[in-house]
């Protein structure tokens, strides 16, 4: 059994319900789903399209290994609308592999951990409600910490 945590977002359509959705088909599929952050409603980010986003995290206990993980997770996306029209499109549901226990995994379409999770805000709120002590394997610092390096003023 490994641990992982995933990101979810969704701006279109029934945020919550989406969200919810897609964590009762991970169960369905056989992830054990055993802890839900609180839902986040932010501001879109990067080059993200309007309208705003429900952030969530989730940890997982899965047999299932990374690259399957990643396939279980592009089919609920696709399960539940999720269309790729151009880069940043709203979509119904985005599901993101954050972390897989301490892997560290670069391979074509899986880059483990998430190359973004430690600058992102609408990820690290909810990951850290979740799993505040959960050290970054190539950072080796815990969640709680890159989220204190966030808040603070850049130079
Ligand atoms: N996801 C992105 C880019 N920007 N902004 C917010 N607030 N929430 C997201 O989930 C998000 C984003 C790429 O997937
Ligand atoms: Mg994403
Ligand atoms: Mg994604």
């Amino acid at each position: 059994m490994s641990v992982a945590y995933i990101g979810l977002g969704s701006n279109l359509g029934e945020r919550e319900e989406n969200l919810r959705e897609a964590l009762r088909r991970l169960e369905a599929a056989g992830c054990r789903v055993d802890a839900i952050s609180s839902f986040h409603d932010t501001a879109p980010a990067e080059q993200a399209s309007p309208p705003r986003f429900l952030n969530a995290a989730a940890r997982i206990e899965t047999e299932l290994s990374p690259r399957d993980l990643l396939e279980l997770l592009l089919r609920v996306e696709r399960e539940l609308g999720r269309e790729r029209p151009y880069p940043g499109a709203p979509r119904t549901v985005d599901l993101d592999l954050l972390l897989y226990g301490d892997a560290v995994i670069d391979q074509p379409g899986l880059l483990v951990p998430h190359p973004r999770l430690h600058r992102r805000a609408f990820v690290l709120h909810p990951l850290a409600e979740i799993a505040p002590d959960v050290v970054h394997p190539l950072t080796g610092t815990t969640v709680a910490a890159l989220l204190a390096t966030l808040d603070q003023p850049g130079p």
